[in-house]
């Protein structure tokens, strides 16, 4: 779909012969003798209106992040030229490839990942990060710490067989009491590695300051409060293995052409793939899988979900710094399953989140068009009260997933005001 402004740019185009991108002629190399990337990094800086950034994101090409009307996007050549020759401004701003590997202190060794193999650590300066066991350990160290108030589950196994732990923090956590139960989910996108310590950071709060801080101890004991620290747990592994970042975001599980991944948040039951916000292309970073749920990290977390009675929930994710409501499947504030008292209170208690925290609120569409997302799935299904965070930074390339591990506790407690808000707000 184009614009009206982008019609008529492309019109012009046409009566001159050219069509002219970032002061280059299309076709023409960029101004430097180095060739075009195979995967380069690319600011989109004229998509200011949604349907632009919706255009963008439907193309096929990875959206690292969106923000006062830019986007950073990882594109191959071809998929450059096709949005060039469709009006975008791209520039140009680095290779992708070459970016992950300084990123990780290291020279590049891409393809030395196998899938299944798990990651001994972080790359160098970034230990502070939990790889998966290290995850594992600290959520059961804090159910054995504080077995009184916890109670550790599990929701199911990742497509490669990675147990997928939920934590249960609450006054007689053995109880299936009626309180009112919220969720924090994280790392469902796997270079999103800060939410796993957002959710780790929530853990630790509501397991060590209860019966000292008494805004701790009020909430474990009026609401159960459920936490799991990652659900793309083969992702995130594979990211991490070989040395090296991979800036990988879907799973890992393969399709039947032989490329890997589905993209959870294109995979959730509600709405899947009705509305051009996700990608029917198996290679693509926003492809929707095969079928609704075919993902078997949302299978589980849909039947766990299905057994309980969640109120309010918040999926982590980076970066951008935004807090999100539903719907994403559509531009409209009232539309089936949303009435304007509805949105208005999501639009009311996203505003005094994103008070908080010091982020940007907005109807999650008001980014670009998804369908099959978490979010549309939690309040379009169950009625829950239900966000997006995307995290630290605010603005980036591929640098914008790996801050260095010194951003984790200021911007883990940063969090803390938002998250009383909603606990709040679920009852
Ligand atoms: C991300 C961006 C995220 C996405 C935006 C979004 C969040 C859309 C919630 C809809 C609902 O990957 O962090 O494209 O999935
Ligand atoms: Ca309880
Ligand atoms: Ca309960
Ligand atoms: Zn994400």
């Amino acid at each position: 779909m184009f614009t009206k402004r982008r019609v008529l740019a492309l019109a012009a185009a046409a009566a001159t012969g050219l069509v002219l991108v970032t002061g280059w002629a299309a076709g023409a190399q960029e101004p430097t003798a180095a060739p075009t990337p195979d995967r380069g990094l690319y600011r989109v800086t004229d998509a200011a209106d949604v349907a632009a950034r919706t255009e963008v994101a439907s193309s096929g090409v990875d959206v690292l992040g969106a923000r006062d009307g830019a986007m950073d996007i990882v594109a191959s050549p071809a998929q450059a030229a096709a949005l060039r020759s469709r009006g975008f401004a791209l520039a140009l701003t680095g290779d992708f490839d070459k970016l992950l590997a300084e990123r990780s202190g290291g020279p590049s060794s891409r393809g030395a990942s196998a899938s299944g193999v798990s990651a001994a650590d972080f790359p160098a300066g970034d230990e502070g990060y939990h790889t998966y066991a290290e995850m594992v350990a600290e959520v059961q160290a804090a159910a054995s710490d504080h077995a009184a108030i916890t109670a550790l589950s599990s929701i199911g196994t990742s497509y490669e067989g990675r147990d997928m732990p939920v934590l249960k923090i609450s006054d007689n956590a053995a109880t299936d009491e009626a309180e009112p139960e919220v969720l924090f989910t994280c790392n469902m996108h796997a270079r999103e590695h800060l939410t796993t310590e957002m959710c780790l950071h929530i853990i630790q709060r509501f397991t060590d300051g209860y019966g000292t801080d008494p805004t701790v101890t009020g909430f474990v004991d009026s609401r159960e409060i459920f936490v799991v620290p990652n659900l793309n747990p083969d992702g995130t592994e594979y990211d991490i293995s070989g040395g090296q970042y991979q800036g990988w975001r879907k799973n890992r599980q393969p399709n039947s052409d032989g490329t890997i991944g589905t993209d959870i948040n294109r995979n959730f039951p509600y709405k899947w793939g009705c509305c051009g916000g996700s990608s029917g292309s198996t290679s693509a970073e926003d492809y929707r899988g095969p079928s609704a749920s075919s993902a078997t990290e949302v299978a589980a977390l849909e039947a766990w979900v299905g057994g309980r009675q969640i109120k309010a929930h918040i999926d982590f994710h980076t970066f951008s710094e935004l807090v999100l409501w539903p719907f994403g499947h559509t531009y409209d504030q009232v539309t089936e399953g949303m009435t304007q008292a509805e949105y208005n209170h999501f639009r009311d208690i996203g505003t005094r989140l994103a008070s908080a925290n010091g982020y940007t609120p907005d109807q999650s569409s008001g980014l670009y068009i998804t369908d099959g997302d978490i979010n549309d799935w939690m309040w379009g299904t169950h009625k829950v009260l239900t966000f997006c965070f995307e995290m630290y930074p605010s603005g980036g390339g591929i640098d914008g997933f790996y801050p260095p591990d010194e951003n984790i506790v200021p911007q883990t407690t940063r969090n803390d005001g938002a998250v009383d808000i909603l606990l709040t707000n679920a009852g």
